[in-house]
């Protein structure tokens, strides 16, 4: 059996990664679909990319790029820090990479430079971290750090939830792709714990950083498996919390 999986936000909760690929079976016959903020939070952050990059060589895989996966490469191959982001997981990150190998290193800062703002498949389903602006679409996006920063995408979904599609002022940006399927707003704040859909977008991101759990899901059946919630798995940390 062919599937597609999407894995929502991980956080270096690299625990949660492992429960959930085995709590999924995934096979080699699967693609991963990666929705980024890959470190950030818990203590495991190098860990998490150094799974990522062996299951690159093993699977399909599609690794998108998270707000929090930018700010770390910023340091990695700049140097550029900042309080805003040692505050929000960046700490806790640096701190996973502490003695780490040169060349480890090297290869975990290339693998973040490469990391995709988009991906569109063949069914016109779009994957991304947070969201577009653009109410022509990515192509027209003018302001590309909106692809992994934005909220008000989510925020339309939310709100349009129950609009009807022929609805005058249905929101253009809604109507573009068949599906669209992103992270980075995590459900725990609108108190929801598992996979949530509105107007055609899934929120993956179920708050793994913070009080719940990871999710990865199935995008044709929706069936979806997760983690334990990440504070029993890291019982001694805080994670973004
Ligand atoms: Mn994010």
């Amino acid at each position: 059996m062919e599937r597609t999986l999407v894995i929502g936000d991980i956080h270096g909760g690299f625990k949660a990664l492992e429960q959930v690929l085995e709590r999924a079976s995934v096979t080699t016959n699967d693609t991963l679909i990666f929705l980024g903020d890959y470190v950030d939070g818990w203590s495991q952050s190098f860990e998490v990319i150094n799974k990522l990059i062996s299951l690159k060589s093993s699977h399909n895989c599609v690794f998108l790029r998270g707000n929090h996966d930018e700010l770390f490469y910023d340091w990695i191959a700049n140097g550029k820090s900042n309080p805003n982001w040692l505050l929000h997981g960046g700490q806790a990150t640096l701190d996973s990479y502490k003695d780490r190998p040169y060349n480890f290193v090297q290869i975990h800062a290339h693998f973040l430079q490469n990391l995709e703002n988009y991906y569109l498949d063949s069914k016109n389903r779009l994957f991304l971290h947070a969201g577009f602006t653009n109410v022509n679409g990515i192509d027209q996006e003018h302001f590309t750090k909106m692809f992994y920063w934005d909220r008000s995408l989510w925020e339309t979904a939310l709100a349009s939830r129950k609009l009807d599609l022929n609805d005058e002022f249905y929101p253009q940006r809604l109507k573009i792709y068949s599906e669209i399927y992103i992270g980075h707003t995590p459900l725990s704040k609108i108190n929801r714990d598992k996979p949530f859909c509105a107007s055609s977008v899934w929120n993956v991101d179920t708050g793994a950083a913070f009080t719940n759990a990871l999710t990865i899901m199935d995008i044709e059946t929706k069936e979806f498996w997760q983690s334990d919630a990440l504070p029993t798995l890291y019982p001694n940390e805080k994670g973004r919390n």
